[in-house]
């Protein structure tokens, strides 16, 4: 069964208890557990996985190497300064897809760039806890 690595950064476990308005109502719990229901559907295994803290994402994306075919990252704030989760990505030989619950191309100017896109397979952003499913839905192969 294909292994797929789901990975949310900085300030995602505070979903569901500040700015409604641009992140959705949804808690990281549920996220992750909807997407566990979907994995199940879709026949693939998922491990859950987000931190605050860029160098604990960077060992677990060097750490992903031979255990898992996709890596699903929403890599918050994380995703507009950091060279090193991007190079992480670029070493690792696991295609990874980018996920951000609102548009960041509507938002604030420096939310525009991502360091992360040019190394991954692509880009989901906007919409919301459906762009993990899609990206989910991607690896599966369905
Ligand atoms: O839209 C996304 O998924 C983002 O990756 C979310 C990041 C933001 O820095 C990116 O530009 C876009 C922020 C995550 C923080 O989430 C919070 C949720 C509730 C309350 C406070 C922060």
């Amino acid at each position: 069964m294909k292994k797929i690595l789901i990975i949310n950064g900085p300030n995602l476990n505070l979903l569901g208890t500040r700015e409604p308005e641009i992140y959705g109502k949804f808690t990281l719990a549920d996220i992750e557990n909807t997407l566990k229901d979907f994995a199940k559907k879709m026949n693939v295994e998922i491990e859950c996985f987000q931190s605050n803290h860029e160098g604990e994402i960077v060992d677990k994306i060097g750490g992903a190497k031979n255990n898992f075919e996709g890596i699903i990252i929403n890599p918050a704030a994380y995703t507009h300064t950091s060279v090193a989760i991007r190079d992480a990505i670029a070493s690792v030989e696991i295609p990874v897809i980018e996920v951000h619950i609102s548009n960041i191309y509507s938002r604030e100017q420096f939310r525009h760039n991502s360091f992360i896109a040019p190394v991954a397979v692509g880009q989901i952003s906007g919409l919301g806890i459906k762009g993990y499913l899609l990206a989910l839905e991607y690896f599966s192969g369905k």
